[in-house]
């Protein structure tokens, strides 16, 4: 994005998305000066399409803390910057979201943790978001809230608009039963969920978990997907699998500047017969060391020649100040140097190991640069990156390798499926997929083509948003909760 922005009169927008972040961070130059760059993850991509599309308002914190900001207009769209003091950055953001939410939604594969002084400043941060939406919301305006940051927010906003038809998607997996109970909110959060008309996930079991809990430990009437609230509004809980824009992805591979820098990634990588590529943000969901390992044990064995196969793994990193997450990057660290020091082959190292976060036709350029996709998350909402590698993938060449607990996997069933957790089984999976015959490869990618491309994010969104419309056209829905 261009870092001109300009201050801006702010008009009562009819569509407001909230999310935690901004689309773009606000970050000081070498020289001091603030800059903007575009915020990592997999929720931006998918909304950046969406707004310029609907040209509608962005709520969200710009990264910096203690930095009161204006709304502004940068690169098109409306942004409404939400403050955050450094204090509530540590008990809100890496603390209540990133230290009890994140771990414990996605299968306490970290153990997480509840303290509560995170869940009081949770409190008040959501209840900044939702008074700064109030705020820039027009009259029966449609507000769409993101995430796992932000769920007190719908809750909080009806209170205050109950005038507002609101939805509310979750990207990350919602948990079975016997985990979420764990969490000593549990309530509130269900009852702050509630607020919403509709409850989106990205898989029907995750809307059947909430169903369930709130038909349980609320008491509420449900039927299947709908839940009746005292208030007597009718509130939905369903799946949305979320996807991207394929079209704009095969297009952007497509290009010569994609092509050129396919082939330079390649010859800069000792123009290897095989390269595998992961991509990913530096997370301890995603099986980055379960990969190295996999892939290290091969070489180790034979079974893979260091002369013929790279591995160049992408990592930009985040949460950097969260424990996990320091301790997951000094892990990966130590693995990619024993099995990179361990290699025979004098020159270039097979795995190659990197930070940078590049612009989109440079990710374009990577997935056409590489023959084999490995995603191996333990546990994933969804996993934007294995549906941009197929988008990129125009000839029907290459091969995906991905693990059965991320979203994608229940859309994507022609990819190499793989359980992250045995490594043997993974290490088996890997020289299958760089194998197999040209015409298998092509028959599988043909038909996870046709998949990302009939369901694109333009859908996805439409779809949601078409439910939302249906079901607040009822009076009933005006009510306060
Ligand atoms: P994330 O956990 O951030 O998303 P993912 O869905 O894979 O994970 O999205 C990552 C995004 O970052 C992709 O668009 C990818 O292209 C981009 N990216 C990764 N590395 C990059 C690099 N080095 N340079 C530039 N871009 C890079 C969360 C959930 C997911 C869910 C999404 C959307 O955890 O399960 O799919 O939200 O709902």
């Amino acid at each position: 994005m261009s870092p001109e922005h300009k201050e801006w009169q702010l008009d009562p927008a009819s569509f407001v998305v909230v999310a935690n972040r901004l689309p773009v961070d606000r970050v000081e130059g070498p020289d001091g000066t603030a800059d903007w760059r575009p915020s990592p993850g997999g929720l931006v991509t998918a909304f950046d399409p969406i707004m310029r599309k609907r040209r509608g308002a962005w709520v969200g914190w710009h990264g910096a803390a203690d930095e009161e900001l204006e709304p502004f207009e940068e690169d098109g769209l409306v942004l409404v910057p939400v403050a955050l003091s450094s204090s509530e950055v540590e008990d809100y953001y890496e603390g209540f979201s990133n230290a009890t939410l994140w771990p414990l939604y996605h299968d306490a594969i970290a153990q997480p943790l509840f303290r509560r002084e995170w869940w009081d400043t949770y409190l008040a941060v959501n209840q900044r978001f939702a008074d700064r939406t109030a705020q820039v919301a027009a009259e029966d305006a449609v507000v769409w809230i993101q995430d796992y940051h932000l769920q007190l927010v719908p809750r909080m906003l009806r209170r205050q608009r109950p005038d507002l038809r609101i939805g509310f998607f979750l990207h990350i997996p919602f948990p079975p039963r016997e985990l979420y109970v764990q969490l000593p909110w549990r309530q509130q959060i269900l009852e702050g969920l509630l607020g919403a008309d509709l409850v989106g996930f990205q898989l029907p079991g995750g809307a059947q978990n909430f169903v369930q809990l709130v038909r349980t430990r609320l008491s509420l009437e449900t039927l299947r997907d709908r839940i009746r609230m005292p208030d007597g509004r009718e509130v939905l809980a369903r799946a949305y699998p979320i996807a991207i824009d394929a079209r704009s992805f095969n297009q952007l591979a497509a290009t010569k500047e994609a092509a050129d820098r396919a082939a330079q990634i390649r010859h800069d990588l000792g123009d290897p017969p095989v390269l595998f590529l992961g991509v990913d943000r530096l997370d301890y969901t995603k099986g980055i060391l379960e990969r190295i390992q996999a892939f290290g044990e091969l070489i180790a064995e034979g079974r893979l020649d260091p002369d013929e196969a790279v591995l160049l793994q992408l990592a930009i990193p985040s949460r950097q100040r969260v424990e996990q997450y320091r301790q997951l990057r000094d892990d990966i660290d130590r693995l990619v140097g024993r099995v990179n020091g361990e290699s025979p082959r004098i020159g270039r190292p097979p795995i190659v190991y990197m930070h940078v976060s590049y612009p989109r036709v440079e990710m374009a350029a990577f997935y056409r640069a590489a023959d084999v996709m490995v995603v191996t998350p333990l546990r994933d909402g969804m996993n934007l990156v294995a549906k941009e590698y197929v988008a990129c993938r125009q000839q029907d060449d290459g091969a995906l390798v991905l693990s059965e607990f991320t979203g994608a996997a229940r859309e994507l069933r022609q990819a190499y499926l793989v359980n992250p957790h045995d490594i043997n089984g993974l290490k088996d999976r890997l020289v299958e997929a760089m194998d197999d015959s040209p015409q298998n490869k092509a028959r599988r990618m043909k038909a996870m083509r046709r998949q990302v491309v009939e369901h694109d994010i333009y859908k996805w969104a439409d779809t949601f948003l078409d439910d939302l419309e249906r079901l607040t056209q009822k009076p009933a829905h005006r009510a306060a909760g």
